[in-house]
């Protein structure tokens, strides 16, 4: 890789995927690999994180794949592959569990969310996620991470864990410090259900999030049984404070249409939000519905996808062992 600017980042193969992971990570994904020496990785690891049905894991694994290609990134320019096939991020993450701290990790605020009430039932790996994500970074040396402002901390403290790395092995700048890039316009989709929540796969109803394998139709339905609010839309941006689920509405529109959210309020000023939710599922059908259907053609060329794993694997594996080589000499390992 020639420039010294690298970008990593990964999407865990759990299921659909939906708006918030599209215009949250993966368009940008796909505007960085015309910039930048990318890697996006299919983070399985990560997945297994909480119980997967073995099949259902693998099935997933080759659909995020396909996501990935039927959103725009394009094999020849930027490495695409699994996690689990390059041994350096499980070899990394344990060496960077002895650099984390316990008190760095008790402060993620998605463990708490993801634990739920019963936090002794989660798995060991859970707690320890944001470890392997520092891994999955840090291997690579990356300096830029595509996330959406729900990964803001684990990334903050993938950068203490590169900082004390330096510090205690005395290697001055050997892991950059990677910076968050966070889409400045619509970083946090909501839920169409409660806007006060993140869209997301693992909540119960489908009506909450626009799946990108969603039919016109369905997407029709979604976004016409989305919370809005009584009141007419108003005429300045302030007013919809306290109003979560209508600016979310306002949000994706002005993201999708490129207009920003004050040019859509002051012409849409006055009129009901049904006005809105009918020219969002235009643009919305007209986004989405070609990304699904590619998904779904390349889904029946599964040897194509792991084709391109197995090629991404190996470009993945000749930067991973380079790095962890030197990584090993510093701590001391032989
Ligand atoms: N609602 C969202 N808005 C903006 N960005 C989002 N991302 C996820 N949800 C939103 C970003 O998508 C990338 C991949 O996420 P992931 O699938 O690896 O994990 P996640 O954040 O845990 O996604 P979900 O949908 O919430 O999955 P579940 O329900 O399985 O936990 C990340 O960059 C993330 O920021």
């Amino acid at each position: 890789m020639s420039s010294k600017k690298i970008v990593f980042s990964g999407v865990q193969p759990t299921g659909n995927l939906h708006l918030g992971n599209y215009l949250g990570a993966l368009k940008n994904f796909v505007s960085l690999q015309k910039e930048m020496n990318c890697i996006y990785c299919v983070v399985d690891l990560h997945a297994i994180t909480i119980f997967q049905k073995p099949r259902q894991l693998e099935d997933n694994v080759l659909e995020t794949t396909a996501t990935f290609l039927a959103s725009g990134l394009n094999p020849e320019k930027s490495i695409i592959f699994n996690q689990s096939s390059v041994s350096g991020h499980a070899e990394l993450a344990w060496i960077l569990n002895c650099v984390s701290r316990i008190g760095w990790l008790n402060r993620m605020t998605q463990f708490k969310d993801k634990a739920g009430s019963d936090k002794e039932k989660a798995s060991v790996g859970l707690y320890i996620y944001p470890n392997l994500m520092a891994a999955d970074i840090l291997l690579y040396k990356a300096t830029h991470v595509p996330v959406g402002a729900d990964q803001k901390q684990h990334l903050e403290l993938s950068r203490d864990i590169a900082q004390k790395f330096n510090k205690d092995f005395n290697c001055e700048n050997f892991f950059p410090l990677p910076e968050p890039l966070i889409h400045k316009n619509i970083s946090r989709v909501m839920s169409l259900r409660d806007g006060t929540k993140k869209m997301s796969k693992s909540e119960d109803s489908d009506y909450s999030r626009i799946n990108l394998k969603d039919s016109a139709d369905e997407i029709k339905k979604k976004i016409k049984k989305a919370k809005s609010d009584s009141e007419p839309i108003p005429s300045d941006i302030k007013s919809l404070q306290n109003k979560p689920e209508a600016l979310n509405l306002l949000n994706i529109y002005s993201e999708l249409t490129k207009n920003s959210i004050e040019k859509i309020i002051s012409e849409m000023a006055g009129k009901e939000y049904s006005n809105l939710k009918t020219k969002l599922t235009e643009v919305l059908i007209n986004e989405i519905t070609p990304v699904g259907k590619e998904i779904q053609k390349l889904l029946k060329e599964k040897s194509y996808l792991k084709n391109i794993l197995k090629k991404g694997t190996e470009k993945a594996n000749i930067i991973a062992e380079e790095n962890l080589k030197n990584i090993r000499e510093k701590i001391g390992l032989i």
